[in-house]
């Protein structure tokens, strides 16, 4: 499936690119990670979505891999100022996985198999803004960039694009993840230039 372009302007792409401001075009694609990139073997790998009330629902790779995958062709945007347009996916809808979840919850606190944690609130993961993705341009996701999997958040600043993804905590209060907590801003929309706490 395909996204369309937010503010495309349709004047084409010569000098007239339509990018949130600040950001520039990047060259290839770089690798920001806070720390070292875990190993998680497919054996033992687990995705889980846990609900307010502890509720766990969990899929294996197997299973994840069994669920119908979309291709959406996105642009992602860095708080760092890097963005790249019309980059290629495969990944799990998380309409997809959060059919069968009963939750009252408003957000949602995302956990990677790092130890990193980044939060949103639950409707931006719904109505086709977010994926598990686990291909990036025709390939397995390379480990440094999140393989086996990682959550796919366009919209929003790339920081909230867990790489390693493990479990989606769903929450009642709004908690701030890693580096919500260290002075980025909670919700970090790229076309508000939200970058930092009272942006
Ligand atoms: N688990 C985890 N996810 C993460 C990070 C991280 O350190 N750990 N860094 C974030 C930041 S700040 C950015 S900009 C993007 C970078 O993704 P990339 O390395 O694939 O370019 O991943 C985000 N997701
Ligand atoms: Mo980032």
């Amino acid at each position: 499936m395909g996204i369309v372009t937010p503010g495309f302007t349709g004047r084409g792409r010569g000098g007239d690119v339509p990018l949130p401001p600040g950001q520039y075009l990047g060259k290839g694609f770089p690798v920001l990670s806070v720390g070292p990139t875990p190993k998680v073997p497919l054996e033992t790998w687990e995705f889980t979505i846990t609900t307010e009330a502890g509720v766990k629902h969990s899929w294996s790779w197997a299973e994840l891999r069994a669920l119908p995958a979309q291709e959406p062709t996105v642009d992602i945007h860095c708080v760092t100022k890097w963005s790249k347009l019309g980059t290629h996916w495969r990944g799990v809808s998380l309409d997809t996985l959060m059919a069968g979840v009963d939750t009252a919850a408003d957000f949602v606190l995302v956990h990677s198999y790092d130890g990193y944690t980044t939060n949103l609130p639950l409707e931006d993961l719904l109505d086709g803004q977010a994926w598990i993705a686990f291909d990036h341009d025709g390939e397995d996701l390379a480990p440094e960039h999140g393989g086996p999997a990682r959550l796919l958040v366009p919209h929003l600043y790339f920081w909230k694009s867990a790489k390693w993804v493990y479990d989606i905590e769903l929450t009642l209060e709004n908690e701030p993840g890693f580096w919500e907590a260290a002075g980025y801003h909670d919700y970090g929309d790229p076309w508000r230039e939200q970058r930092y706490q009272g942006d």
